[in-house]
């Protein structure tokens, strides 16, 4: 898009003649090309309370200066991560007409991101939703949200993790921690620490699923870092990424990170400093959680990290 953008410049020009200053008004336009924005879709639950999904990928992603829209498939009190009585409002009978309904507007999107499917049957209508969406400029991201520190979540059946991996199959980005990765594989679970053999025939077994680019997180080769690998079977290369590891066990701090690295692929900065990006996004963000003693359920402080993040960006200086 072009817009114009006027200027007066003031010329003042004096004539010995008269002894006289005259002043001129020259309006000078110049035109200024506005890249549109890029656009999202994020395909996640709201949970009310609780700092994840889509609670954390919208402020993220548009904070990184792209569009998001968004498509809940649960609406909730609280995650379910520790809470108990929680509400539940399964979204699944609205998925299709929504889609219907962006098709007939002819809305396009740069980026498909999934994360938490709040039924089985979401599975399918995601997978849909990539078959008339996707383009061959766009990218899907997948985070197989099911698992973590080797258990599925509480309302997830083993297949779940069997039609996780049917829907990773058409994903041009995965980000599974190293549970999810194991259930994709339907592989037993190792707790670690991890070597560098280890994770990286992981990767490949999981760019094998289908997706050229899989990036792994909650990976350590050691007790004191903790951090991500990031495999692009395009070139062949393996990228790690640690900082150092902040005890405990915060919540949404996977979706903190796969928003992260989204914003930052569509920031056009390739996969491995991407990954970088969202490991020092992530874990800084939790620093200043653990700094403030608040209860691991809460979410991490995401929003105060925002500015450097968007430095590490290079979009603030
Ligand atoms: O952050 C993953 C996540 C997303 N949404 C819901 C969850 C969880 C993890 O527990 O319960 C509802």
């Amino acid at each position: 898009m072009t817009i114009r953008v006027f200027f007066i410049f003031i010329i003042l020009t004096y004539s010995s003649k008269s002894n006289k200053i005259f002043v001129h008004l020259q309006p000078i336009q110049i035109k200024k090309t506005m890249k549109e924005l890029k656009r999202v879709v994020a395909i996640h639950d709201i949970s009310g309370f609780g700092k994840c999904s889509l609670t954390v990928a919208l402020p993220i992603i548009s904070a990184a200066g792209i569009e998001v829209t968004v498509l809940p498939t649960a609406v909730l009190s609280t995650h379910t991560g520790g809470f108990t009585n929680f509400t539940y409002r399964d979204l699944t009978e609205d998925i299709q007409p929504i889609a219907d309904h962006w098709k007939s507007l002819g809305i396009k999107f740069d980026a498909i991101y999934t994360g938490f499917l709040g039924s089985f049957e979401q599975l399918d209508l995601v997978s849909r939703f990539f078959d008339t969406f996707k383009t061959k400029d766009n990218l899907i991201l997948v985070d197989p949200v099911m698992a973590d520190n080797g258990e599925l979540y509480k309302i997830f059946t083993p297949e779940f993790a069997v039609g996780m991996s049917r829907l990773c199959r058409k994903a041009d980005i995965i980000v599974p921690n190293l549970t999810e990765a194991a259930l994709l594989l339907d592989e037993p679970y190792n707790p670690g620490p991890y070597d560098e053999k280890y994770i990286s025939e992981l990767l490949k077994k999981l760019s094998a699923l289908g997706p050229r680019r899989v990036v792994l997180t909650g990976v350590f080769f050691n007790e004191k870092e903790l951090g991500a690998a990031a495999y692009d079977a395009g070139t062949g290369e393996i990228a790690y990424s640690f900082e150092n590891r902040i005890p405990g066990y915060y919540h949404g701090t996977g979706d903190v990170f796969g928003s992260a690295l989204l914003a930052a692929v569509m920031n056009g900065f390739p996969l491995s400093e991407a990954a970088g990006i969202a490991v020092r996004f992530t874990t800084s963000s939790i620093r200043k959680t653990a700094a403030a003693g608040t209860d691991i359920r809460f979410g991490v402080n995401f929003e105060q990290t925002i500015p450097e993040f968007l430095k590490d960006l290079k979009i603030q200086g």
